[in-house]
């Protein structure tokens, strides 16, 4: 039996129409338009486009943005000096830096200057801790966005076995975190793979749902994961392709032909996880906007 497609872009659409009428009744009652600051370090083509196409999204919702580009020469001071200007900025409800930064500039002491009641993405310490002992906070958006998803499809998650494959920071460890957890959680088994996993196979043949998050174009065939397997493919990856006149195309972390032949439910490349990733953005900074999360 071939998948069913789990449709990130139609859902990610739905999203985003709940959040504009939601600014819009936010709005109505005197409130300002919510307002996300975007950082963009450097001239990776890559971060470029992502910001790109979230200060498009804002647009679209009625969420104000300004985006500030600098040289990747900026020093980590400088860089923090300008998150604290941000985060004493009373009209600004939201800040984002476009990740990834400069190699010399390291990540963590940039996302620990972001103000917790600010951090959109999800990704300050007190957001994290926050989210583990089940307290309000910002999530990470992908892996919020891949709970959305079970959520609208009513895919169930509770008493199922989650095999999650890439414990990066950012999608792999809070998605396991999210899924295993009880109060507003998956309340699933979950098993967390990363690079020193020892033989791969043995944990995703008995995934109920594999969560795939690595990097690694068509890692995951067919014959590793079991029939009725749900699969959310969070992988991006440019494969070269003569057919496409770009001369590449984006594929993800699964071999979609083999796997989908098994599964019951697929997420494809590309409208799949990453519009969902955008949609929850939106959803957070209306969020940040009514300091509902930290009154
Ligand atoms: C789609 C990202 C790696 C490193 C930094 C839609 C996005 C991607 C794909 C998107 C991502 C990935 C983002 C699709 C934001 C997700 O149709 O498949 C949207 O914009 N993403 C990012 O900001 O930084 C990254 C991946």
């Amino acid at each position: 039996m071939a998948a069913s497609i789990i449709d990130g872009k139609l859902v990610a659409n739905l999203i985003k129409e709940r959040v504009k009428e939601d600014i819009q009744n936010w709005m109505s009652k005197g409130n300002r338009a919510p307002k996300l600051q975007v950082v963009l370090v450097g001239d990776n083509p890559a971060s470029y486009s992502y910001v790109k196409s979230k200060t498009t999204d804002c647009i679209e919702v009625g969420i104000d943005s300004e985006t500030l580009q600098l040289p990747d020469t900026i020093s980590d001071r400088e860089l923090r000096e300008i998150i604290e200007g941000f985060n004493k900025d009373d009209s600004i409800d939201g800040i984002l830096v476009q990740l990834p930064i400069p190699d010399h500039i390291p990540p963590q002491a940039i996302i620990e200057s972001i103000d917790h009641r600010k951090d959109v993405d999800g990704f300050h310490p007190m957001n994290v801790g926050r989210m583990q002992v089940g307290q309000p906070c910002f999530r990470p958006c992908t892996p919020a966005g891949i709970m959305e998803l079970f959520n609208h499809y009513s895919i169930p998650t509770k008493g199922k076995h989650v095999v999650v494959v890439g414990a990066s920071q950012i999608v792999g460890t809070p998605t396991a975190m999210l899924l295993s957890r009880e109060k507003d959680g998956g309340k699933s088994t979950v098993t967390l793979c990363h690079r020193y996993t020892k033989d791969l196979t043995k944990h995703t043949i008995n995934a109920d749902i594999l969560v795939v998050a690595v990097g690694s174009p068509g890692l995951i065939t067919g014959q590793m994961v079991k029939e009725d397997v749900v699969i959310i493919d969070v992988g991006i990856n440019r494969v070269a392709d003569h057919e496409n006149e770009r001369g590449y195309k984006i594929v993800g972390d699964v071999d979609y032909k083999s796997v989908s032949e098994k599964a019951s439910w697929i997420t494809p490349v590309p409208g799949g996880v990453g519009p969902m990733t955008r949609a929850m953005l939106m959803k957070n900074t209306l969020l940040a906007a009514k300091k509902s999360l930290y009154p």
